[in-house]
């Protein structure tokens, strides 16, 4: 028996800010373009909003370096407006989520010009600074060898006091030292602080990095001959993590506000569980990141690996057979702002297959149990980055380090950098930055015509828009709003139901299937994650009835089904 929350059932909607909706022609979108657009995502069926950063922050890496929890970035718009939103929302029955990034802050949050302003600083301890080590010819090398997140030596070198401070992500973004009582207490306050105004939940940025081990030891070598390495063994879930956790829930449970952290490279179930599990007190659920490392090689995010159907069914049967049934909850999601659209990289973004295959992706998300997330513009099937645009075009801090970084390598010769260009048009976080397509006016009415945005749009806005898709019952969009609507119908069964993993091979490699079962009501689903139309034999079918398909025309006879290139079918043992 599983207990019903408000938040198991949730439908949330990330909105990244800077690409939603530009309102007073800045070319940057505002909090005011959220405030109009509300309708629209309530009219999707979305319950709740996950908000990315808003806060006030330098922008080195897109508001995830904060430098004031409790101010708005200025741009943006204001804290009235924020008050506003609130409670526009609240009166739609929605709830709020924020971001909360307190593994690390700006470089120019007052605590850390503080911490880094004198050795003998109140605040020098409520970062992580150490000494240099001096290598054989006396030159100086950081504290250890670990190798930041988004490149080169994850210490940065701070010249006044001749000490490093730990930046696992960008030097501009310090890592916060958790260890120390009194940066926790400051945390929660300002936690409070948005708890008060109404906020109804976080999503915690970098979560599990959050406790290092406490004698930063050097990593082990992984990429042999290269300086800096992957020191994840150190400061990813580390000793104490349960401990604050646990501590961080008692400020949340007082509100019974909604968590979400962001896993990183703790993968097995064992711990994800002892993250999750209810008995723990810790928190509501993660996201895993397995589900956008689909298509990750093995030496990283840019190397090539292809997507098989294979990884998706076993990342599917490991997590939906193991969580809910031992006290804890999924989250189910494939897109964010941090990777490349789940349609160009797991289905197809070719005219022929694109709306086929956004919606056999809604399909697949509805269809699992777990609160779900969906990403603004996966709602009209936006794609990637088209081919023909230049490096020059792409903004991302990581994914232009990555490049540069190889470009350096292969000695500066950009005639062979065609492999890295191919891989960023997969999976560079800028894809899903890409200004969210309203109309066919210029610009995708996302701002003025005469405007320039932050980000280029997609040239595709002109067929690829809301507002086409809102006029037609064909679109993506609509499909969307049909499959909402059922699983809400459906929720004992789609939310909350068992599930039932159908073995791979059961009806071929491409397939990907699976039961789902609330009392005598079942559903089986049948998604054809390949371009290749596959014949599919299901004996009982004379007494099941199809409950969605993103097809039309479905072609079931005598036990067979006969799956076009990205069908996904729905099967039902109930009369509708
Ligand atoms: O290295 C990873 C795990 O394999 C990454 O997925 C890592 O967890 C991720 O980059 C963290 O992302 C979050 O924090 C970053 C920010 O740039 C991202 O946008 C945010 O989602 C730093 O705050
Ligand atoms: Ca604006």
């Amino acid at each position: 028996h599983i207990e019903r929350r408000w938040w198991k059932e949730a439908v949330v909607y990330q909105i990244y800010p800077a690409s939603f909706l530009d309102t007073n022609n800045d070319g940057i979108g505002d909090i005011g373009g959220i405030l109009s657009k509300l309708d629209h995502i309530k009219s999707l069926g979305a319950t709740a909003i996950w908000l990315s950063p808003i806060y006030a922050s330098p922008q080195k890496d897109m508001g995830y370096d904060v430098a004031d929890y409790r101010s708005i970035h200025e741009p943006y718009g204001t804290l009235e407006q924020v008050k506003q939103l609130i409670q526009e929302l609240h009166k739609r029955s929605m709830k709020l989520i924020m971001d909360l990034v307190v593994n690390h802050t700006s470089d120019q949050h007052a605590w850390f010009i503080d911490s880094r302003s004198s050795r003998k600083s109140l605040r020098r301890d409520w970062y992580f600074w150490r000494d240099p080590n001096y290598d054989a010819d006396g030159i100086r090398q950081p504290p250890n060898n670990w190798r930041s997140i988004f490149g080169g030596s994850a210490w940065t070198y701070d010249q006044d006091t001749n000490q490093y401070y730990l930046s696992l992500f960008l030097p501009s973004q310090p890592d916060l030292n958790w260890d120390n009582e009194a940066v926790r207490q400051s945390v929660y306050d300002d936690i409070e602080y948005w708890l008060d105004l109404g906020v109804d939940g976080f999503r915690i940025d970098s979560m599990n990095l959050m406790s290092k081990h406490q004698d930063l030891p050097d990593a082990p070598i992984i990429f042999p001959g290269e300086k800096y390495q992957p020191g994840d063994k150190w400061f990813a879930s580390g000793p104490r993590m349960h401990e604050y956790l646990q501590e961080m829930r008692k400020v949340f449970d007082k509100y019974d506000a909604m968590t979400v952290g962001e896993l990183g490279f703790t993968k097995d179930v064992k711990s994800v569980l002892e993250y999750v599990a209810d008995s723990r007190h810790e928190l509501n659920m993660v996201f895993t990141g397995d589900i956008v490392d689909m298509d990750f090689g093995k030496e990283g995010k840019y190397v090539r690996d292809d997507f098989h159907p294979d990884k998706l069914r076993s990342i599917t049967n490991q997590w939906q057979t193991t969580l809910a049934q031992n006290g804890g909850w999924n989250s189910v999601y494939m897109d964010n702002h941090d990777s490349g659209r789940s349609l160009s990289r797991y289905g197809s973004d070719l005219p022929k297959y694109r709306s086929h295959a956004a919606k056999l992706l809604a399909i697949y998300l509805c269809s699992v149990s777990g609160t779900l997330f969906l990403f603004q513009g996966q709602e009209i099937g936006m794609a990637n980055i088209p081919k023909n645009w230049t490096i020059e075009e792409y903004i991302d801090v990581e994914g232009r380090n990555y490049y540069n970084s190889v470009l350096e390598a292969r000695g500066g010769d950009a005639s062979r950098m065609q492999d890295v260009l191919d891989q960023l048009r997969l999976k560079a976080r800028d894809n899903g930055r890409l200004p969210m397509q309203w109309n066919s006016s210029s610009n995708a009415g996302f701002t003025g015509s005469e405007i320039r945005p932050w980000m280029r749009v997609n040239d595709d806005y002109n067929l690829w828009n809301v507002e086409n898709q809102e006029n037609d019952s064909q679109s993506v969009l609509s499909f969307w709003k049909k499959i909402l609507k059922i699983r809400k119908e459906y929720m004992d069964l789609f939310v909350y139901g068992t599930f039932e993993p159908i073995p791979a091979g059961t009806y071929g490699q491409n397939i990907i299937a699976y039961g789902r079962q609330d009392g005598s009501q079942k559903v089986v689903v049948l998604l054809n994650f390949s371009d290749k139309e596959c014949q599919v034999q299901f004996d009982i079918m004379d007494t099941w009835r199809v409950l969605l398909s993103n097809f039309e025309n479905y072609d079931c006879n005598n036990g067979k089904i006969v799956l076009h290139p990205y069908q996904g079918i729905i099967l039902c043992n109930w009369d509708k």
